[in-house]
């Protein structure tokens, strides 16, 4: 019998794995390990609820106590998602970043050697590698300098490197990803997209930050969550495996095209003042994964927009929940001092 945990199931990504993995029967039991902190969320699990091999923890990962017993008679494969992960927040304080980010991995780490579990998948991020040029070809390999700017992707670069010493002092099987922006359902609506969508519908201003020219590579949840599957099935131990969805987009172009697909008038874009050190652009080469493991970026995002918007317009109730609540209080401190340009 299979059995896997998954480290912040509870949040966007992670819980779009944990459906997938259930649904399509990729493990037999599936632990969920989640501290549920604002992103969070327990109705992103509520499809696999029911599931016989789905088994919930309100674990927090820096807490290795409360960590161990969850691994119960053992575990297969660890999928490491939790980590405190919006930018805006990292840059208005650290510490939970750090904490989180870092102090949680290496708990995590030390108790999945100590529980000799199979294989470890630390889900990374493009931005440890800092910014790219507009306007250049240059894309970001496996082998590019790590170079993060924010306290997040500095917080997330760390946890890569001790993932990766991990696996060179101790032996413990690590691979790790590196992922371009998702998009997709369930996201939590700090994020660019699901913030503009949510916030067309509401017929409130789109605060695009500073020119609005900054680029970001695309690609859907769910083909970010085969490419997981991919590393796990064929990545070698001690590998760093990027995956992109060849999509670059300006802010201000995705900008215009959520006012088209949800029918407001473009003048909602707000110019606002620019996030610190806000990294000009990102753009993953994954030749290597797609070489070394079969990866192919799917459909661009304009081909998925509809589908996207059609996503947040039918579950108002989920993304109202999180607007009205503590949320309500970041967004009117964070938006309210930034000012428009
Ligand atoms: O209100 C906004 N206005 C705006 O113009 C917000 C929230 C964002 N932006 C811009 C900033 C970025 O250029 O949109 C772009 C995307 O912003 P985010 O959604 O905050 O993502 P980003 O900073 O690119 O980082 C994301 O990609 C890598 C994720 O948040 C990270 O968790 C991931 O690791």
């Amino acid at each position: 019998m299979s059995r896997w945990l998954v480290t912040g199931g509870a949040g966007f990504i992670g819980s779009h794995f944990v459906r997938t993995a259930l649904g399509e029967g990729w493990v037999d039991k599936l632990a969920v390990v989640d501290a549920l902190t604002y992103a969070g969320n327990l109705e992103n699990l509520e499809p696999v609820r029911k599931h016989a091999g789905f088994a919930f923890h309100k674990v927090d990962i820096t807490d290795g106590q409360a960590l161990a017993p969850v691994f119960g008679d053992g575990v297969d494969a660890v999928f490491h998602f939790a980590a405190e992960s919006h930018v805006d927040r990292s840059i208005d304080s650290a510490a939970a970043f750090v904490q989180t980010n870092v102090g949680g991995t290496q708990v995590l780490l030390d108790v999945a050697r100590a529980r000799g579990v199979g294989r470890f998948v630390h889900v990374s991020t493009d931005e440890v590698y800092g910014s790219l040029a507009l306007g250049s070809t240059e894309r970001f390999t496996e082998t590019s300098p790590i170079e993060p700017t924010s306290p997040y992707a500095a917080s997330k670069a760390a946890s890569d490197h001790l993932a990766l010493a991990a696996q060179r002092t101790h032996g413990l099987d690590v691979v790790i990803t590196r992922c371009t922006n998702n998009y997709g359902p369930y996201q939590f609506p700090e994020k660019f997209l699901p913030l503009f969508i949510t916030n067309a519908f509401e017929h409130k201003a789109l605060p695009l930050y500073g020119d609005g020219l900054n680029v970001r590579d695309w690609i859907h949840v769910e083909d970010h969550v085969r490419a997981i599957r991919l590393a796990f099935d064929k990545g070698k131990s001690g590998e760093v495996y990027n995956f992109g969805g060849e999509c670059e987009r300006a802010n201000k172009d995705l900008a215009r095209a959520i006012c088209q697909a949800t029918h407001v008038p473009t003048d909602l874009i707000q110019p606002v003042v620019d996030r610190k050190a806000h990294d000009r652009r990102y753009a993953i080469d994954a030749t290597k994964s797609k070489r070394e493991l079969g990866f192919r970026a799917g459909p661009p995002i304009e081909e998925r927009l509809d589908a996207l918007v059609g996503w947040y317009r039918d579950h108002r109730g989920w993304w109202e929940r999180i607007k009205q609540g503590a949320y309500r209080d970041y967004y009117e401190r964070m938006y309210s001092v930034r000012g428009t340009t």
